[in-house]
């Protein structure tokens, strides 16, 4: 199986992370750029965005929630489960539009609203989180998969707005996110290592 992907995005990587720690079979990475939208994207991925799995068979599955449900298939999640999936996936969408439009936002001109709207939305949602969002596993345990999204996202966040983190999150929020960040998974996939644009990542030594 195929991963397109670049080095940047938060969504791809929580596919990888998801796909590390799972030990599913190991995906062949197709490193693009989707904001250049490339044919080779588009033919799987009218949108032309990251990640794009493409199975052996050439069918192909945009957006990281199916590629993960795809990949990772459950019994039928609870609600509790749903919502949780909820939570990491909004923070994700809202920290990536309020990143895309600070970078993209003119010099001179006057700041994009939704600038603004998200930043306040991204404060409110740290605001409310605590360590029960994110739980402690036991050094043999895999955190569920959304934990991990929950995790890429404020991963994501202490990247790009390291300020907004240390701000609005409790300190044993930031704490327990050090416990994610220091997986081989985390390690594996930030966007500095993700640059030698490596043919696949596998968590065995070889
Ligand atoms: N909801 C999608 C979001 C994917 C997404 O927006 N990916 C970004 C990179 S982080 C992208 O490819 N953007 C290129 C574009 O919008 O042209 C998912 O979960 O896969």
């Amino acid at each position: 199986m195929k991963l397109y992907l670049n080095n940047t995005s938060p969504f791809a990587r929580w596919v990888l992370v998801c796909g590390l720690e799972y030990v599913i079979p190991t995906l062949e990475l197709v490193w693009v750029d989707p904001w250049a939208t490339p044919a080779n994207l588009t033919r799987v991925n009218p949108f032309s965005t990251v990640p794009v799995l493409q199975l052996d068979q050439g069918e192909a599955l945009y957006e990281s929630s199916s590629i993960v449900r795809y990949l990772i298939p459950t019994a039928a999640p609870s609600l509790r489960e749903l919502q949780r999936l909820a939570l990491g996936k909004m923070l994700l969408e809202t920290a990536f539009r309020h990143v895309s439009l600070k970078r993209n936002s003119l010099i001179d001109g006057p700041p994009h609203p939704l600038i603004e709207q998200t930043y306040q939305g991204l404060t409110r949602v740290l605001q409310g989180l605590s360590t029960e969002n994110l739980p402690s596993f036991a050094p043999t345990e895999i955190p569920d998969i959304a934990s991990l999204q929950l995790s890429v996202g404020l991963d994501y966040i202490a990247f790009r707005c390291p300020d907004l983190l240390t701000a609005c999150a409790d300190r044993s929020l930031q704490e327990r996110l050090l416990m994610y960040q220091s997986r081989p998974s985390f390690a594996l996939t930030t966007s500095l290592a993700l640059t030698a644009q490596p043919a696949e990542l596998s968590l065995t030594p070889f």
